[in-house]
């Protein structure tokens, strides 16, 4: 058991309940009003929106502001008052630096709450700056396990993790697909090689053998020299622990080398991206999602066709934004409070479900029994091999 409340929210606690703070006020000012009078919640997005992973960024953004519209849109209350919720949305660049800057920012504007960041290099280093100010972060796709082995009591995530999804790649790396000689390369991002560490375990426990592990960077394009020393091991599958931008390229310059070793990634290849930018390399490419298919929720093909008839295709984790800021929304409509102190205790008891999952946290403020999707492409489009995990209990009455 490791929520306990940070110091800033055990501040604001006392100050709401000992000198009459009003309601809204986050932990250093007064609540904002909209123009009709509704109390303003600031929901901070932060995720790469220039950049290599500007796709991924902006999709990002659009699942926050698809659910901030449609609560707008249906005068959402809390504690009897009607709420506005408004996007504060920055660019990280994908930099923990930048991420950093981008947190204390956020904290100067007094935000309700933050939904990010897109990338575990860049939330491990924001969170603690939300712990600090006592800000309750849901992550929508960081999936490095340190985030929330932190021990933050705000630290939320609503999908599954990198220890899940690195263990289900390496069995079916070997089990399924039969793989005898692995090549493994990395980014050396917090993802990229966190995920790779994960997959290379997982190989060596189901009996799998990796004869090369290389690494890149998540801003590189040519892996000429990386690929022609992997092609002389002779492996006969390529894992690649990063993002689409270096996955794309790479299994393009395979085909061009002549590699004929299969390519595995996780879900940072998984993206409508990978299939634009790889073309007909992308044919055979595995890659997993730490959830299930979206089309095997209840409300995730009418979810489908909301967002991509306002902002077009979904690449990859809209569908848990979007989840994620609802979550939000309701621990703030049953603590009837839209302060951290407030609502954060309400965030353990959250049994919501959404576009992509039944969503339940555990101690660490993990999902519970998350679920990973492999799939593979056929046909110039992903398609589902197997879900591995808890399906999710779509029979269950909502709370
Ligand atoms: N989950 C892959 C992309 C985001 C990240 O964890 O860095």
């Amino acid at each position: 058991m490791k929520k306990l409340l940070p110091l800033a929210v055990l501040a604001a606690a006392l100050a709401v309940s000992g000198c009459g703070k009003k309601e809204g006020a986050t932990a250093s000012g007064a609540a904002p009003k909209a123009a009709d009078g509704a109390l303003v919640v600031k929901v901070g997005h932060a995720s790469p929106l220039t950049g290599p992973q500007a796709h991924l960024g902006k999709d990002n953004e659009n699942g926050v502001r698809l659910a901030i519209d449609e609560l707008n849109g249906k005068g959402f209350e809390i504690g009897g008052k009607k709420v506005h919720f408004e996007l504060l949305s920055e660019d990280d660049q994908a930099d923990p630096r930048v991420a950093t800057t981008v947190a204390k920012k956020f904290v100067d504007d007094q935000v309700n709450v933050i939904i990010g960041h897109l990338n575990s290099g860049t939330t491990i280093p924001a969170s603690r700056i939300y712990n600090d100010a006592g800000i309750v972060e849901v992550s929508p796709s960081a999936t490095n396990p340190k985030y929330t082995q932190q021990g933050y009591a705000g630290a939320f995530r609503v999908m599954a993790n990198d220890v899940q999804q690195g263990k289900v790649l390496g069995e079916f790396a070997v089990k399924d697909m039969g793989s005898k000689k692995i090549a493994i390369i990395d980014d050396r991002s917090a993802y990229g090689q966190g995920l790779a560490d994960e997959f290379e375990k997982a190989v060596k426990a189901a009996g799998g053998n990796v004869v090369v592990r290389e690494f890149t960077n998540d801003k590189a394009s040519d892996f000429t020299a990386i690929l022609t020393k992997i092609k002389g091991v002779g492996p006969d599958l390529l894992f690649y622990g990063g993002m689409d931008g270096q996955g794309a390229p790479m299994t393009r310059q395979m085909k061009t080398l002549g590699l004929t070793a299969r390519f595995l990634g996780g879900d940072g290849v998984h993206t409508a991206e990978f299939l634009k930018l790889a073309g007909a390399a992308a044919e055979g490419a595995t890659a997993s999602l730490p959830g299930v298919p979206l089309e095997a929720m209840p409300k995730g093909p009418e979810f489908k066709q909301r967002f991509e008839s306002k902002y077009g295709t979904i690449q990859l984790y809209a569908p848990y934004c979007y989840d994620a800021v609802m979550v939000i929304a309701e621990a703030m409509k049953r603590a009837g409070s839209v302060e951290s102190a407030k609502f954060l205790p309400e965030m353990g008891k959250t049994l919501h479900d959404g576009v992509t999952a039944r969503i339940a946290f555990d101690a660490r403020g993990d999902l519970t029994g998350g679920a990973i999707t492999v799939y593979r492409v056929e046909g110039g489009d992903w398609k589902m091999v197997k879900t591995i995990g808890s399906a999710p209990d779509a029979a269950a009455p909502a709370p």
